[in-house]
């Protein structure tokens, strides 16, 4: 048996979070057309026969300035689940035609013991050649591969990259858990992405979503339905006016579409209680930022 970690680091909207759901052939993690979607290091657990692979999601690497709490946090889990990993997966767009300070931030953060490989997503779209050669002018990787999280082409050859880098032991995990997280923190990032869906510009990003309550028929036998009471969170009033909507239509929405992925991750019928506050500027604070989950 192989047992080890793998993670994922890149630029913001790299494909992080899709290539992880495409090898793990679920939608555990959310993804949008937006940058910083995702915001905290998580881990998925891949099982096969004889291995299995936890795949640590981080969020985008990018440089905040010194106000941007949240920013910071972002960075600082990244660093952490760097340091816990037998490989790490450098993952660029291959359409990457120049480098960003992010490149050589990346570059200069990498633990130089740990094995690193160039994996060049969005192939389906652009010919990954040209951006590999930048990239392995900036570092010393490993291996390199091509692929496409979206049409699933090079996958196979990705993981034979991998495995030479796993090393023996027994699983952690136990073979039927796909995240090392709470269903409560899940439907909070399900939340999370149809605002990342439906709102448009800044204002996705300034939201952060607590779920207060959350009752499982599992739980409550006597309950036919999942009980979820969530709050989001905003900087200003105007963005509470706008995740309201006129006459609170984009808070319906909002929670319509959150009900219907939930009741397919859960398969049970769920109910969705909304509310919306403002915490003025809440990224930039240290307190109500661990209180949302970002510490
Ligand atoms: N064409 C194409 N698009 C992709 C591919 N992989 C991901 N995308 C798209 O790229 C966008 C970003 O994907 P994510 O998985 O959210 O990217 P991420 O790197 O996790 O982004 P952050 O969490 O913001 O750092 C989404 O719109 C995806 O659908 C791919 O292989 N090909
Ligand atoms: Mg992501």
């Amino acid at each position: 048996m192989k047992c080890g970690v793998v993670t994922i680091i890149g630029r913001p909207n790299a494909g992080k979070s899709s290539l992880i759901n495409a090898l793990l052939k679920t939608h555990a993690l959310i993804i949008s057309p937006k940058p910083q979607t995702t915001r905290n290091a998580l881990r998925c657990i891949y099982n096969d026969d004889d291995s299995q692979i936890i795949f640590t999601d981080t969020p985008g690497l990018y440089t905040p300035d010194s106000r941007d709490k949240l920013g910071i946090f972002l960075n600082d889990s990244i660093l952490e689940a760097l340091d816990d990993s037998d490989c790490i997966l450098w993952l660029i767009d291959a359409g990457t035609r120049k480098l960003k300070p992010d490149d050589y931030e990346i570059a200069k953060i990498l633990p130089k013991k740990i094995p690193v490989i160039l994996t060049a997503n969005k192939s389906d779209k652009s010919d990954p050649s040209q951006a590999i050669r930048l990239y392995e002018e900036i570092f010393t990787f490993a291996d390199r591969v091509a692929i496409s999280a979206r049409t699933k082409r090079g996958l196979d050859s990705l993981m034979a990259a991998i495995m030479p880098h796993i090393p023996e032991g027994e699983a952690i995990y136990d073979a039927d858990i796909l995240m090392d997280t709470t269903e409560k923190f899940m439907a909070s990032e399900i939340i999370r992405e149809k605002v990342l869906m439906l709102l448009r510009d800044e204002v996705p990003h300034c939201v952060a979503v607590v779920v207060d309550e959350y009752k499982s028929p599992d739980e409550y036998p006597d309950r036919k339905k999942l009980y979820i009471r969530a709050t989001l969170i905003t900087e200003t009033e105007g963005q509470k006016k706008i995740v309201i909507g006129s006459k609170g239509e984009m808070i319906k929405r909002i929670g319509e579409e959150s009900r219907k992925a939930i009741e397919n991750v859960t398969g049970i019928p769920a109910y969705i209680d909304l509310w919306v506050k403002v915490v003025a500027n809440w990224r930039k604070n240290p307190a109500a930022l661990k209180r949302f989950g970002y510490a």
